[in-house]
């Protein structure tokens, strides 16, 4: 699911995505690289290679060729020959989709990895001028910066100078995301780390693009930390210095007193709630007792409130608990992971994040670490969630369902979901629809969601499953396949509810990646982008000009986690409950809205979204302002 960025064991991921940890050049496009006699052998009769006999060579070859293949397949039209030309006059060059982007970096890695820096910083530049996605305008700082450092030769203010040089492109409100990766990565040994563990992996394209990353350019990256923090620090007190940007107005509304409104029953399709939190506020299966009974006969024993999927827990049980020792030793890394991601790398929460990453220096380590912060993750997501989709609308009465199989890390942890879990994930899914339809739960979020991309990677660790990327793809491709049916089936089976899903958090087209649930197209579902505070659009969000048409606050927005404290985190996670809250307020104010007349008042009310990028920020304010005025008669609460 989008959690991934919003955790600290995704931090790595996300300050790679964003910043241009993605990395690569095109000398490797015509001759393929320079095969050392080491590298993999052509002779298709030879034995397979294993991580220990792979060269850099031999690591470089695999990405070309299979960075190669991958645009012949996605982007015909995309002729690899041109590329010199291109990348000398990007002018020239045609529009770049997503996926052809993705495969452009990992050649410029290749490029740099063997030298070829100016080719690896103009393939770069030319993904920021062509890319479709316009969000791509400002990836790849890290490589840039790189690559800028070594061309400056030895002189160490020549260095800060072309260094800074780089980072003076980004907006100011990209600074931080983009240079949170030399926060993060302070010692070989870290990076020793993500090898091995990369390591434990099928060899792929994918896999031997982090193997150089962390291998061959990260290294230097460290060994000159200080330089690039110098300049960081520089620029931060520059922006620090200025008049602060003036926030953007989402015109919230508090609904609290309203006489023209009646209660509505929502509901939050996560990791977990804390109930606790809510008390006031928690919907009532008014059918079921809490008597170990299935007084309703629907099946589900004691689902009172929601509907639970995670092993023999009851329905009662709303949150994950990953034990005490976890929470005591991880719970307060949350804030840790938001101030980093922020570039607030001082604060004491960053510092003690800092400091755990310091720790880890072996692949055992590492996976420890990620589980030990999936595991809060999975503790506070649902709870944060729900604080935004009940802020200030007192009407609004709260189901819950907690499905294990949305999360990333515990069930299916470096590996992917059998047939047979497949088949319970659906079981699950229509228990839910069938408590929605039952209890008359109007709008539901679901920030949540799974990529392709992620799935291959726990694939490649069932080395005894799977031979070669090939049958990875194919697998990964089926479990999609399945996954998405399955909720375009959720979203059938309730036509009477409005879905609210997050977009994801992968900058990405979610039509060209293939994002579940946000690239299904139903009249009853509505896929949600985030802005930050000052209305921008953030550096992570997915989009797309017809699946993602509304956006909302999505950078560090304050809300509950389930120990009562308030922290902000990030995500369109965070931005989808906040349509979703609007459109619980829409609903209290005129029942009889149906989900396809939400989406338009929504869609019609929201304030256009600065170019070049499209869509609308939701606006509480004119979206109720015309649903008080537009609604029948009737449709209002008998006025006391
Ligand atoms: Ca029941
Ligand atoms: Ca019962």
């Amino acid at each position: 699911m989008n959690l991934r960025p919003v955790l600290s064991s995704s931090l790595v991921v996300f300050a790679l995505a964003c910043s241009s940890a993605h990395p690569v050049p095109v000398s490797t496009l015509a001759p393929p690289p320079a095969a050392d006699a080491s590298a993999a052998p052509d002779d298709a009769t030879a034995a397979a290679p294993t991580w220990g006999t792979l060269t850099v060579g031999g690591l470089c070859r695999i990405v070309t060729e299979g960075a190669t293949a991958r645009i012949r397949e996605t982007q015909p039209d995309f002729d690899l020959a041109q590329l010199p030309a291109w990348v000398r006059d990007p002018a020239s060059a045609p529009a770049i989709a997503g996926r052809t982007a993705d495969q452009l970096y990992d050649l410029a890695i290749v490029a740099a990895v063997q030298g070829h820096a100016d080719e690896a910083a103009g393939i770069v530049r030319l993904v920021r001028a062509k890319a479709r996605n316009r969000n791509l305008a400002f990836v790849g700082a890290t490589l840039l910066s790189e690559l800028a450092r070594r061309g400056a030769g030895t002189d160490e203010t020549a260095q800060g100078a072309a260094i800074e040089a780089v980072f003076r492109e980004l907006p100011r409100a990209r600074f931080g995301a983009s240079t949170v990766v030399f926060q993060l990565f302070q010692t070989q040994e870290q990076l020793a780390a993500r090898v091995s563990a990369v390591h434990e992996q099928l060899i792929s394209q994918d896999t031997a693009r982090a193997a150089l990353w962390y291998s061959e350019v990260m290294p230097e990256i460290v060994r000159n930390r200080a330089r690039f923090l110098a300049v960081i620090e520089r620029i931060r007190a520059d922006y620090a210095a200025r008049p602060a940007e003036r926030d953007y107005a989402f015109g919230t509304v508090n609904l609290a007193g309203a006489r023209d409104a009646r209660p509505v029953a929502v509901g939050v399709w996560d990791l977990g709630t804390n109930p606790a939190l809510f008390a006031q506020q928690m919907y009532r299966n008014p059918a079921e007792q809490p008597n170990g009974q299935d007084d309703d006969h629907d099946g589900l024993v004691d689902d009172i409130s929601g509907v639970v999927s995670d092993g023999d827990a009851p329905h009662t049980a709303l949150l994950f608990d990953p034990g005490a020792e976890t929470l005591r030793q991880y719970g307060g890394f949350l804030r840790g992971v938001m101030d980093l991601r922020a570039g607030m790398a001082s604060s004491p929460a960053a510092q003690r994040v800092l400091e755990l990453q310091r720790g880890v220096t072996d692949a055992a380590a590492l996976d420890a670490l990620d589980r030990n912060l999936d595991a809060i993750g999975e503790w506070s997501h649902g709870t944060h969630v729900a604080g935004i989709m009940l802020s200030g609308n007192p009407f609004a009465r709260l189901a819950v369902f907690r499905s294990v199989w949305a999360g990333e890390g515990r069930l299916y942890h470096h590996r992917g979901p059998t047939d047979a879990e497949l088949d319970a994930e659906r079981a699950n899914m229509e228990a839910v629809a069938g408590f929605i339809n039952r209890n008359h739960v109007r709008v539901v979020n679901a920030s949540l969601g799974f990529s392709i991309e992620y799935l291959e990677d726990e694939l490649r660790h069932e080395r005894d499953r799977y031979h070669n990327d090939d049958e990875v793809r194919a697998r990964a491709r089926e479990v999609q396949r399945r996954r998405k049916e399955n909720w375009r089936h959720v979203f059938e089976l309730c036509p009477e509810t409005l879905f609210v899903v997050s977009a994801g958090n992968s900058n990405e087209d979610v039509a060209e990646y293939d994002a579940i649930p946000a690239s299904i197209d139903t009249p009853n579902v509505m896929a949600i982008g985030a802005v930050d505070r000052f209305g921008q659009w953030a550096p992570f969000t997915n989009s797309n000009p017809e699946r993602v048409r509304v956006f909302d606050h999505g950078v560090e927005v304050d809300s509950l986690i389930p120990s009562g404290e308030r922290v902000p985190l990030s995500g369109t996670s965070m931005a989808s409950p906040g349509v979703a809250c609007l459109a619980g307020k829409l609903l209290a104010l005129d029942p009889s809205l149906t989900p396809q007349r939400l989406r338009t008042v929504i869609e019609e009310t929201g304030d256009a979204i600065a170019a070049p990028f499209n869509g609308r920020i939701a606006n509480e304010t004119r979206a109720i302002e015309r649903v008080r005025r537009e609604r029948r008669p009737q449709a209002a609460a008998p006025r006391r």
